[in-house]
């Protein structure tokens, strides 16, 4: 789980307001389709010729057209995070997999408005500014998605002596509100 959620981090730089629309077709010929969208798009199928319908299977989201024909247009906009499949219930042919990915973002400047230095920090001891006050919660992952620290410190003072060098994802929480971003440590 933390691997997949380090790289959902280190994947998508993916500014939470960027919303798209994804048009897909959905007839005999819509096997295997594999559909990559960030939370809040909007996916659009249109119907070709036959009588479908387009209902999830199994997975995180619920939906179901019911049966139209050629032309119709099922819309959908995606606001949690997960992986759904979905099939046309009478042609095994028609099928896919949608999955949702969280809109995260590397940007130091965001959520808990986070300021780290120095970085890349050599002398064991990071500073951690941010623009919300509060106990900060710590959580330090290497490249592989181990966490190497879990820590909470009232200052902004945090004490990476023990870390060996190397390139990590610092996660800092306050009252629960979390911004994540790169540290490098000498
Ligand atoms: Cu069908």
């Amino acid at each position: 789980m933390k691997k997949i959620t380090l790289l959902i981090f280190m994947t998508l730089c993916v500014l939470s307001n960027a919303q798209t629309t994804y048009n897909y077709d959905w007839n005999m010929q819509s096997t295997n389709q594999q559909i990559t969208v960030n939370v809040g798009d909007t996916v659009v199928w249109t119907w070709g010729s036959g009588s479908h319908n387009l209902i999830s299977t199994s997975g995180t989201h619920t939906f179901d057209s019911d049966y139209h024909g050629q032309g119709y247009t099922y819309s959908l906009t995606f606001n949690e995070p997960g992986v759904t499949d979905y099939t046309c219930t009478p042609h095994a042919s028609m099928y896919g997999t949608i999955t949702v990915n969280s809109a995260m973002s590397l940007d130091a400047s965001e959520r808990l408005g986070l300021n780290i230095f120095p970085n890349p920090v050599s002398s064991g001891y990071v500073t951690l500014k941010t623009s919300v006050s509060g106990v900060k919660n710590i959580e330090l992952f290497d490249l592989s998605g181990k966490r190497v620290l879990k820590t909470s410190i009232n200052a902004d003072i945090l004490n990476v002596t023990s870390v060996n060098s190397g390139v990590y994802f610092i996660k800092l929480s306050i009252n629960g509100v979390s911004e994540t971003s790169k540290l490098i440590i000498r």
